[in-house]
């Protein structure tokens, strides 16, 4: 049955991997339902859309950017790989394993580009509110057309939403630091390192954010970064000017107090606490509700919302793996929106998603994380035809990549992998990740060019 209607939130790569996978069977010269896809930003991308504002968008919107200026990619670029779009085929060429912010970019754009796609999204356009008609089976959305401070609203039969989960910040409060003299910023708002050189700057929070940010912030020549865990340490060999402590207990001016007992004066303090999953257009009873983990409560398959079978959630996890398994969601998520995949009734879905839960639960390393999501996309790659490609394989460089981080923190990103979708050998790229300042697309392509002759 084709003759339905699904509404998609957001345009990130999840939303588009979504547009992509009805894309597909259309091509194939199947029908396909009427699709419409709404974006708050004026551009597709999600995170990858960066922007320089901070707070609020142009139309007062809360920002959804949590980007930054010299992000590289912070995993190898073969472990997030599109299996039916491969870098090679996107560049033409074979570029490093770890490109910068607005190399990823283009290749998101590149795959999206090839078909009509942006014909079926409204940019500018906010989901305000949700709600589910029983009697019709349909979802009723509130929208905020930004540009022309207009509201409609419009009925689907299923919604998808792809709206994000680090975005809003969690902001805890340390006593003391309202009096705090220098920048205090949340890393959602951090945009740069430049304003930080040779300052003495406090992170606090032990995850992705605070080591690419410490890392990018002692690149660009900070005097001190020091971060403060709250369950564990990173535990990388730090060079001379990076450390870590244990949590804050308190500021008195200028100076962090810690839980060791020590203290220590700075001059700016970014809280890399994490974000919360937040939904304000969805009612309570269709919420997600759930902390940054790798299988949340209440999705089947990680996908579809075990109270409103209808009301399916894409890119919801904490993320390993990102693009290609946000397509091998989206795949499983149409073949079941087009009654090719048959889910069973509630309990069974409850006892599926416990088991998965439980699964998690067991998992201590990061290698063990790695192995679960490897298993999570296996059974969906195995439920549709994205096209298969070798998770195990994939599985092994996320290991290497952990361990390159642990030996070496500052040249990870010199390593390089090979593609398990084409089998292109990456090339290093021309300067060591610490020297290279410019991480422009035009510059990164140019020398990898220089680069590929020079290998003739
Ligand atoms: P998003 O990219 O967040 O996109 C969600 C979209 O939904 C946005 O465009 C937003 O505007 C829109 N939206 C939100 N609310 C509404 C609404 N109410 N109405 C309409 N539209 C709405 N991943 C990697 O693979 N490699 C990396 O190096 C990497 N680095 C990262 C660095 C940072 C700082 C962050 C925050 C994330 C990073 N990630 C990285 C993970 C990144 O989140 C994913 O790669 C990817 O962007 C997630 O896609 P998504 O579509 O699920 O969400
Ligand atoms: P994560 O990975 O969710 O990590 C959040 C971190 O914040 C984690 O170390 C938490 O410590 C810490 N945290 C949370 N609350 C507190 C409080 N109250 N006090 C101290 N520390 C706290 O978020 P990230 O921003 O690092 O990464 C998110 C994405 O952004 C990621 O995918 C990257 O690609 C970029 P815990 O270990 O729970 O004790």
């Amino acid at each position: 049955m084709t003759n339905f209607k699904v509404g998609i939130i957001g345009a990130g790569p999840s939303g588009l991997a979504m547009l992509r996978a009805f894309e597909s069977e259309q091509k194939k010269g199947n029908p396909i339902p009427e699709i419409k896809c709404y974006e708050k930003q004026d551009n597709w991308g999600g995170m990858w859309n960066y922007t320089w504002r901070t707070g609020v968008g142009k139309y007062g919107e809360p920002l959804h950017g949590s980007m930054y200026k010299y992000l590289w990619s912070n995993g190898p670029k073969e472990c997030l790989e599109f299996a039916d779009y491969t870098f090679s085929e996107h560049f033409g060429q074979s570029i490093s394993s770890y490109p910068p912010r607005e190399v990823l970019f283009d290749y998101i754009q590149g795959r999206i580009n090839q078909s009509n796609a942006r014909d079926y999204i409204q940019f500018n356009t906010v989901a305000r509110w949700v709600d589910y008609l029983e009697d019709k089976q349909q979802f009723r959305v509130i929208f905020d057309s930004l540009k022309d401070n207009r509201t409609f609203e419009e009925y689907f039969d299923y919604l998808v939403v792809g709206t994000g989960h680090f975005s809003t910040p969690n902001f805890p409060y340390f006593k003391g630091i309202e009096d705090f003299p220098g920048a205090v910023m949340h890393a959602h708002d951090f945009r740069g390192a430049d304003q930080f050189k040779d300052q003495r700057l406090l992170l606090i929070g032990s995850s992705y954010s605070a080591e690419d940010i410490g890392v990018q912030c002692y690149k660009h020549g900070s005097q001190s970064v020091t971060i403060a865990y709250r369950s564990n340490p990173i535990g990388c060999n730090w060079p001379e000017g990076i450390k870590e402590k244990s949590l804050v207990t308190h500021f008195e001016g200028s100076k962090a107090f810690f839980k060791d007992g020590s203290s220590e004066e700075f001059d700016a303090v970014i809280l890399c606490t994490g974000y919360q999953h937040k939904f304000p257009f969805l009612p309570d009873n269709m919420r997600l509700k759930t902390k940054n983990r790798l299988y949340p409560d209440d999705l089947y398959k990680g996908v579809v919302f075990n109270h409103n079978e209808r009301l399916l959630y894409l890119g919801m996890q904490d993320q390993y793996y990102t693009f290609n398994m946000f397509d091998t969601q989206a795949w499983f998520a149409r073949d079941y929106m087009l009654g090719r995949i048959a889910i069973p009734e509630k309990d069974s879905r409850t006892k599926d998603i416990k088991k998965w839960m439980d699964y998690e639960e067991k998992t201590k390393t990061g290698a063990d994380h790695v192995d679960f999501q490897t298993d999570y996309i296996k059974e969906l790659i195995s439920m549709t035809d994205y096209p298969d490609f070798n998770v195990d394989k994939v599985s092994d460089m996320f290991k290497s990549w952990l361990k390159d981080k642990e030996n070496n923190i500052l040249n990870y990103r010199d390593q390089v992998y090979r593609s398990v979708m084409d089998g292109t050998q990456a090339i290093p790229h021309h300067t060591a990740w610490m020297d290279e300042m410019d991480d422009s697309l035009e510059k990164y392509l140019e020398e990898s060019v220089v680069e590929k002759a020079e290998a003739i």
